[in-house]
This record gives structure tokens, sequence and C-alpha cells, in this order.
């Protein structure tokens, strides 16, 4: 469903406007507390941040694809951390559930999910198999109505706070990779469901990671997610949307930094005169601003693509390769136009540079993009 223009306009101008007074105000306090104040979350919830993505009958907004990467976008111009409280909900935690779950499944759990009532996580990633997703170890043995699930998941986003997980298990231990993987929806409350401490990290603080462990879990078999040996396709159509969701965000904080970088080489004289005015400050606003534009069209114009029906695993992939590259340039350019301040925490934007790096490893590396960009246009031919 697409919102008519002035509901999309309203809806963007309140989150500019909660970006504006609400976050920005309080971005590197976050950082410094490790934590998102639930106020903030409150009213995240209110505004139906964490149902962006869910059908209305279920609840959520039922935003496009393109609607909610606008919505992405303008969330990206606070801290990354503040999108990460809900980001979880609106695409790689609950798009299992809506592309591939029973009504019955869907009437359970996306009402809370929309809500913010129940906080989702994606557990694909383990030790052993991070951009080799594949290669899953985690079992789920079938036994009368239950699959019983043992193993390990690693760097899992909100699994601190998650209260349902999409697990990626091994139900076909003699078919090798993906073939024989299957998808399920564990609720938290499971007994032999373990969550480890949050990690500490290089950036993003206020959002968290953790270790999922999984001994004996007995998940009843109406929570399998799709059909045994699905589970692969599943976390890679999750993930073809989700990379569009993190393409959002990074043109996000790029246009962040562009306008943090306009008003600061405006406002900083030396020799003289404002730094904006040497032509040497003004190739690198060229070359950020040139590259973001790039990234923006490539990424609404993949969203209108995704709205209309067509495979975009290829575009998605090239989206979220050039946009969180992109972003680490934009990003490093930004210290250098700040010069020492761009270095020293008060003006944030050494925070934001250690922010974006996880954009080009989460979701799939950049290499990982590579891979699927290449054998896409193989198999196109061209
Ligand atoms: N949509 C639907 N099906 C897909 C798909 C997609 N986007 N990508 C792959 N598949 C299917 C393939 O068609 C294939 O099906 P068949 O066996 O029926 O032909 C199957 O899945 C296996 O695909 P493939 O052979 O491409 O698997 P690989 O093991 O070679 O791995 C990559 C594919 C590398 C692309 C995948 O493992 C990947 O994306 N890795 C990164 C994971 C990631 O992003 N992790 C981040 C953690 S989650 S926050």
């Amino acid at each position: 469903m697409a919102l008519d223009a002035e509901t999309r306009e309203q809806l963007l101008d309140t989150v500019r406007r909660f970006v504006r007074d609400r976050l920005r105000p309080v971005e590197a306090k976050v950082s410094e507390d490790d934590a998102v104040p639930q106020t903030l979350i409150d009213e995240m919830k209110a505004m139906g941040l964490f149902g962006l993505s869910i059908p209305a009958e279920y609840g959520g907004l039922e935003l496009s694809m393109e609607e909610e990467a606008l919505v992405a976008l303008e969330i990206g111009k606070a801290s990354p951390a503040f999108r990460s409280a809900f980001g979880t909900n609106v695409g790689i935690g609950s798009q299992g559930l809506v592309m591939f779950g029973t009504d019955a499944q869907k009437a359970k759990y996306l009402p809370g999910i929309a809500s913010g009532e129940i906080i989702t996580s994606f557990a694909l990633t383990e030790p052993e198999a991070g951009s080799d997703s594949a290669s899953v170890q985690t079992r789920a043995r079938r036994e009368g109505d239950v699959y019983v699930l043992d193993g390990a998941k690693r760097y899992i986003t909100n699994a601190g706070k998650a209260q349902l997980f999409t697990v990626m298990a091994r139900t076909d231990p003699n078919k090798k990779g993906g073939a024989g993987v299957t998808a399920f929806l564990v609720p938290r409350d499971l007994p032999g469901l373990s969550v480890g401490k949050p990690e500490k990290k290089m950036g993003q603080q206020g959002a968290h990671i953790h270790d999922v462990n999984f001994e004996g879990v007995r998940v009843p078999a109406e929570n399998r997610l799709g059909e045994e040996g699905e589970g692969f396709k599943v976390a890679m159509q999750v993930l073809d949307r989700g990379r569009l969701h993190i393409s959002a965000v990074c043109v996000g904080v790029a246009e962040r930094l562009i306008a943090d970088c306009v008003a600061y080489a405006t406002e900083r004289k030396q020799f003289g005169q404002p730094i904006a005015q040497f032509q040497m400050i003004q190739a690198m606003l060229a070359d950020s601003k040139t590259e973001c534009l790039a990234a923006r069209a490539l990424l609404l114009e993949t969203a209108r693509k995704r709205d209309a029906g067509d495979n975009v695993t290829l575009e998605a992939a090239a989206s979220k390769l050039f946009a969180s590259e992109m972003v680490g340039r934009v990003a490093d350019r930004a210290v250098q136009i700040f010069g020492g301040a761009g270095y020293v925490a008060d003006y944030g934007i050494e925070r934001l540079y250690r922010d974006v790096r996880i954009f080009r490893i989460y979701e799939g590396t950049s290499q990982i993009q590579q891979v699927i960009v290449a054998r896409e246009t193989l198999k196109r031919g061209g």
C-alpha cells in the first residue's frame, strides 16, 4: 500500500521534526550511556516506527519499500543507534514472518511487533557461518510435534531485548549448504535459550549485539517458518529487502554529514576567509554530494522496482555496496574538512565516522555484495 502524497509528506515531516527536536540533541549522551532512553523508545512506538513495514491488518503502517526507505533515510540523520531500536522489527526481524508466515503465525505475532511490544531479532550468523551463511551448524531435530534446537548464534542485533527470534537451523545434516536449512520463529521464553552479554563495539553505542545459545530448546512444529529446507531462501529474501533499508540509512547519514560540513566550512575561517571558499574544500564537498546523490537515486529506483514486484537481488546488493562505501568516504572527508575538530569528540563527527564503519560489514560485507552483483550479472547476461 502506498500512501497518498499528503500523508507521506506528513509522516516524513513528523519524522524530520522528531529527529531534529528529540534525537539529535541527545545523541552524545546516548553514545556515552550506551542506551537509548525508554521515553524515546515509547515515542517511536507511538509514531508507528516499529510497524512501518507491517501490513495494516496487523496494526502496521504497511509502507511501500520506497516509503520505508524515505523514513529510514530521515532517521539516519540522527545517530544510527536510534534506528537500530526499531530496525529489526521493521526489517530482518519481521520480514521472514511477513513473507513466509502462515495466517495463524502472523495473527499471533505481527500486532505485537507492529506496536513495539514484541522486539524481534534475526538469528542467522554463527561463529563459523558469517559470510558463508549457508553453512549454519545450529541443529533442529524433529521429535514428534516439536523441533529441538542446539547451537550458537553470534552478533545478533537486539537479542538482549528480543522476545521473538527468526532462527535459521539445519534440519537435514545430510544436505550441504542452504538446502538443509529451515527457519523457525523462536520465542525468547523457551527453556534452554540464553543470551550473552552485549559486545563492546567500535561505534553505534546504544545499539547492542549478543550471542544467543540454544541448548535443547523445544520449538513447537507450528513455529516453523515455511517448509523444511526453505530457511536459507527465507534468509536471503529477508536480506534482499534489508539491504535496501541499510542503504537508506547510509544515504541519511551522508546527507547529514554533508550538511554538517557545509555549516562548519561556512563558519570556520582560515587565511582570512571561510574555508568553504577554498576549492580544495569544495572538491571534497562536491565528491561527497555527487556520490550521495548517486546512492540516493540507486536506492529509490531499486525500492520502486521492488514495489513493482521485480526481483531486485542484484540491485539491492549494488545499492548496499555503493551506499555503504559512499558513506564511509563521506565520513572520512567530513573528518578532513573539520580538521582537528573532526577528531575530537565534541563535534560528533568522529562518532559518526566510527558508526558508519559497520554498514560495510553487516547484512553482507561489501565483498559479499560484489559476489552477488557479479553472479547475478553473469546470470542475467549483462
Ligand atoms: N533470493 C532467493 N533465493 C536465493 C537468493 C535470494 N536472494 N540467494 C540465493 N538464493 C538461493 C539460490 O537460488 C540457491 O537455490 P537453489 O539451491 O534452489 O538453486 C540457494 O539459495 C543457494 O544459493 P547460493 O548457491 O547462491 O548460495 P551460496 O552459499 O553460494 O551463498 C551468498 C550465497 C554468499 C550470497 C550468501 O551466503 C550471503 O548472502 N552471505 C552473506 C550473509 C549475510 O548477509 N550475513 C549477514 C548477517 S545477517 S545481519
